[in-house]
């Protein structure tokens, strides 16, 4: 089986041209969004086996989808097909400053429509890593039960569970969140998650959330800052990541590309300041261009970007 399993809902991404308000907008280039087919697009590209789980619709756009992610090395054997509802359509635009636009099209879609029976225990056997997000619970009350039966095979294949809350507005009201996402930052042994996700999830300060957390099932938690710092947390110490500094066009999937960068660390068994870095320097690299993904890089182009970061000679 893969090292990484991720579950979510992929997407037709049709991203506007660069700065221009969606309403004005009149060029669209197609891409894929979905936060956990990023996370595993972020991982494949870094050289791991990653394998994501979900559903499209048996339409081109859920073709594009399938194509993408198999072209990035990420397994879909697993993925399902639902033949009588549509692949989710993520329209929006991009600029490096202002809020970005992010106009879905999903209700209803093949994506939201993932239930239990749908995730088997074969598809997580001999996972080492099983990363999901908030989104997916938040989708549909099918899609929330099929993370919980995905979080027990996780647990019976002895995998970890990483979890970033990915808290999206538009998709509910802060109680819906805390109430449906919530819970979940108690199911991870591994917990990648913004300050103000940890406030609006418990209620609490995010170092108040993250102590709680480490005394129950959390290994690390990893606290993102509005200042795209990052502070991981564990019962041996903290340890924070400044940003690397780059040019910004895009913010839009920098959380996943943080994630790829740090997991990928983690299964390597590096040391929780390596790790941090490396998820710093994804997440740059991903920043400095439009999509989620294309700026992703391989294990040899994160080498490369880091010693440029670090100003390490060699
Ligand atoms: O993390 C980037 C995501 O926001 C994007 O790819 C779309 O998964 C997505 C969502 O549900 O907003």
């Amino acid at each position: 089986g893969p090292e990484v399993v991720t579950c979510g809902e992929a997407m037709l991404l049709l991203l506007a041209e660069p700065g221009v308000p969606l309403e004005r907008a009149v060029h669209f280039r197609r891409s894929v969004a979905g936060a956990e087919s990023n996370v595993a697009t972020g991982l494949a590209r870094l050289g791991h086996s990653a394998r994501w789980l979900g559903r499209v619709g048996a339409d081109p756009a859920g073709q594009a989808v399938l194509r993408e992610l198999r072209a990035d090395g990420v397994d879909v054997a697993f993925a399902g097909v639902d033949e009588q509802a549509p692949t989710g359509l993520l329209l929006r635009d991009s600029h490096p400053q202002r809020a970005i636009d992010v106009q879905y099209y999903r209700s209803g879609s093949a994506g939201s429509r993932l239930a239990p029976e749908h995730i088997s225990a074969e598809a997580v056997s001999g996972a080492r890593l099983v990363h999901i997000s908030g989104i997916t619970p938040m989708l549909s009350p099918t899609a929330a039960a099929a993370t919980d039966r995905l979080i027990e095979l996780a647990r019976a294949a002895g995998a970890e569970v990483s979890f970033d809350p990915n808290v999206r507005r538009k998709l509910g009201g802060a109680a819906q969140w805390a109430q449906t996402a919530g819970p979940l930052l108690r199911e991870a042994e591994l917990v990648l998650a913004g300050e103000g996700e940890l406030e609006l999830l418990t209620g609490r300060s995010a170092d108040e959330a993250a102590a709680e957390l480490l005394d129950g099932r959390a290994r690390t938690v990893v606290i993102k800052r509005a200042d795209h710092s990052a502070t991981a947390v564990t019962a041996d110490g903290r340890w924070d990541q400044p940003p690397y500094p780059v040019l910004v066009a895009d913010p839009v999937g920098a959380g996943d590309a943080f994630a790829a960068g740090y997991l990928s660390g983690r299964l390597r068994g590096l040391p929780e300041p390596r790790a941090l870095a490396e998820g710093a320097c994804v997440a740059a690299l991903v920043v400095q261009t439009a999509t989620d993904t294309d700026g992703l890089p391989s294990a040899a182009g994160r080498e490369r970007a880091l010693a440029a970061f670090t100003g390490a000679a060699d």
